[in-house]
């Protein structure tokens, strides 16, 4: 298996490796054979510009000490929950959306004992949950809600098997009515699995929304590299075009472009080549969309977005190769963005991404992305490293494949490790981060 990936990586490092770093890697046989990212490329391919500067070198920080959790909103047992924000309109109240069809919202303190929880919309007649990765997958406030009462949501319908963007808006009583629904987009799904399902509105205002490759296994039809489909791509598009469900941006990447099968690419894709981006989070601090892409049979990985990456899939699993299963180097379009962060399923089985902490509780994990998985529940902060350029995976079992491996100039640290089923997290206005689990309940982290 290490021989394997070992060859694996030679290969690519031949092709548009950075070079030293991953070879030395596979030379050592106790290291991670995925140590380093063999694939990752600092510079996107030509056209290719970065949505957000990243900040200003920091002092280094402490390692964050291992965390526990706390649980908060303790009166709500959420019920399979999928994504959690704070409205916008300075109430400070919380929704959570539920899969099978219901959001929640949640009133008072986390840390009270009691408070306030109730159903503001329930769209059960219309979500599908037949597959486990189907339902009422996300939402998103319109950043204007206060004033206009636009909520955004993703869910799974059947007959036909879709996806569904729609909008609904809040009445007088702060519930949204379910009769309100404006569909925005409905995207046909050949298989009940890797549906994506994130939606987030941009520092631009613009509405990002996930899809994963349509499903099945190993993406047989090629979504993720076909610029034609929707599928296997974040989208990018404007809700606020009047006349229209949306618009495309003017400046999204394809537009006007042909894909490599001589169909019109779609304008509305951002940044393709994806698995099954779960969860998508901007950092409010600087604007970085994260995506944490889950992996096929043997990696997952963590992934900053630009506009117009190729983050490889289906050639690619993480910084291994896929398809073809060696040397796939050879037959890669230039430019393929590796992981920021990746892990083999030793250490799990799903990704599931969450946010950079910006709150001030916990200082030392203030810039951290904090992210997790679905099946072991190990929860792990990832950030720049001091020491940009060296290598570094500071989890427990360090220098084993028992460990996540981040790209050159990063860092990573297991914070709390495996007590529950972490499907996401959430994030509130002021930057704290929540992770939501099936135990059931909600959690927030505390210094031990
Ligand atoms: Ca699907
Ligand atoms: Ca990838």
């Amino acid at each position: 298996m290490r021989a394997t990936s070992c060859i694996r990586r030679l290969a690519l490092a031949g092709a548009f490796c950075l070079g030293a770093l991953a070879l030395a890697s596979c030379n050592n046989g106790n290291e991670s054979p995925r140590g380093g990212s063999g694939i990752r490329q600092e510079t996107p391919a030509p056209g290719v510009e970065p949505t957000a500067t990243a900040l200003p070198a920091t002092p280094p920080l402490p390692a964050p000490e291992e965390l526990a959790l706390e649980r908060v909103f303790g009166w709500y047992d959420p019920q399979r929950p999928t994504h959690l924000e704070e409205i916008p309109d300075g109430s400070g109240s919380v929704y959570v959306s539920e899969q099978d069809g219901r959001l929640v919202e949640i009133i008072g303190d986390p840390g009270a004992a009691e408070g306030v929880s109730r159903v503001v919309l329930n769209i059960e007649d219309r979500v599908t949950t037949r597959v486990l990765e189907e339902g009422f997958l996300g939402f998103a406030f319109h950043p204007g809600v206060s004033r206009n009462g636009r909520v955004f949501v993703y869910y799974s319908a059947a007959s036909p098997r879709r996806s569904v963007i729609s909008e609904f808006r809040l009445g007088d009583d702060g519930e949204f009515d379910p009769t309100s629904e404006r569909i925005v987009l409905e995207v046909s799904q050949p298989f009940g699995n890797h549906n994506g399902g994130m939606l987030l509105f941009g520092p631009d205002g613009f509405l990002y929304i996930s899809l994963g490759d349509g499903g099945g296994a190993g993406d047989r039809s090629g979504n993720g590299q076909n610029l034609a489909t929707l599928l296997g791509s974040v989208l990018r598009i404007d809700v606020d075009a009047p006349g229209v469900p949306y618009a495309v941006p003017p400046d999204n990447p394809f537009t006007g472009m042909t894909a490599a099968n001589g169909e019109p690419a779609r304008g509305e894709i951002w940044a393709f080549g994806l698995r099954n981006p779960w969860r998508l989070a901007f950092d409010p601090a600087t604007g970085e969309l994260w995506a944490a892409d889950v992996g096929q049979n043997d990696v997952e990985e963590v992934d900053l977005i630009v506009r117009g990456g190729n983050y490889g899939w289906n050639i690619m699993e993480g910084d291994d190769c896929y398809k073809p299963e060696f040397d796939c180097g050879d037959v890669a379009p230039p430019g393929l963005i590796g992981p920021v962060a990746s892990y083999t399923h030793r250490l799990g089985c799903s990704v599931s991404g969450g946010y950079v902490y910006r709150g001030q509780r916990l200082p030392s994990l203030k810039g951290a992305y904090v992210f997790g998985d679905f099946c072991s529940g190990s929860v792990w902060a990832l950030r720049r490293s001091a020491d940009r350029g060296e290598l570094n995976t500071g989890t427990r079992d360090s220098g084993t494949l028992n460990s996540v491996a981040t790209g050159a100039g990063w860092e990573v640290f297991e914070i709390v490790p495996g007590d529950h089923q972490v499907p996401a997290f959430g994030q509130t206005l002021d930057g704290e981060v929540y992770v939501l689990t099936y135990s059931p309940g909600i959690f927030r982290f505390v210094e031990k």
